[in-house]
């Protein structure tokens, strides 16, 4: 999977290179490439920005500078363009999972009080928020998206299967737990213990009934447990 980023601020994106997306990266299995929005401004001084039209507050990001910059990356015909943006429609799993059966997106990331509305409505394909509040940039959406969608791709997880996680079945995951036995007093629950794979597996789905009916009702109902709990 390849994702193409136009950004101010590639330094940004520098944590992505650690843990599980670094090795994701290093492997191969995806391709992050970043292109600098300034290096496409023909202005002496290397203004991205200006003043907006009807006055206002703030300044706005120039729509020919992004436009050259979005025309330089290999085949931006036949991606996917995203902007980050508050006023798209929140980012959740579902949407995550079908990112990543694409196989070239483009985040553009915006800063100041946003982008010139015509180079939007030129070559973005999607609005997509990762949640009700305001940011200085999209940088952050853009990474938070990416780790989201680049764990759905095949080999990047090492072995554990991203079907029976938390929200794939609109359940909260069961709590996990590893050595010591007894940590501040309190031991691991038996039944874990047991080897009884049965047991294991119905203790499992009942505490995350429980914890789900206690964190997030609002998802039992979307996923049609009502039924299943007091
Ligand atoms: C209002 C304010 C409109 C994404 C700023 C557009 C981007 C939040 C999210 C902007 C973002 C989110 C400029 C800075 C977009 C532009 C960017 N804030 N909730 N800010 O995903």
């Amino acid at each position: 999977m390849k994702f193409d980023v136009l950004t101010l601020f590639p330094e940004m994106f520098e944590p992505l290179n650690h843990s599980i997306i670094g090795r994701a990266i290093d492997s191969g299995k995806i391709e992050i490439r970043y292109t600098n929005i300034r290096d496409f401004s023909k202005d002496k001084h290397k203004k991205v920005d200006d003043t907006p039209y009807g006055g206002g507050a703030g300044m706005v990001m120039k729509p020919d500078v992004i436009y050259d910059a979005y025309q330089s990356i290999p085949d931006h015909d036949k991606a996917k363009v995203i902007y980050l943006s508050p006023k798209g429609k929140t980012l959740e799993q579902e949407k995550v999972k079908s990112l990543s059966q694409e196989s070239h997106l483009i985040l553009l990331c915006g800063h100041y009080e946003g982008v010139d509305q015509r180079v939007l409505d030129e070559i973005v394909d999607e609005d997509i928020s990762i949640g009700d509040y305001v940011l200085t940039g999209g940088e952050l959406p853009a990474m938070v998206l990416i780790d989201a969608v680049s764990r759905h791709i095949d080999g990047v997880l090492a072995q554990e299967s991203t079907e029976e996680e938390s929200f794939s079945n609109s359940l909260l995951e069961y709590p996990q737990y590893t050595r010591p036995e007894i940590f501040r007093g309190k031991p691991v629950p038996e039944v874990l213990k047991s080897g009884n794979h049965e047991n294991i597996r119905k203790w499992r789905l009942e505490q995350s009934l429980a914890i789900t009916k206690q964190k997030r009702p609002d998802l039992l109902k979307k996923g049609g447990y009502q039924s299943w709990i007091s």
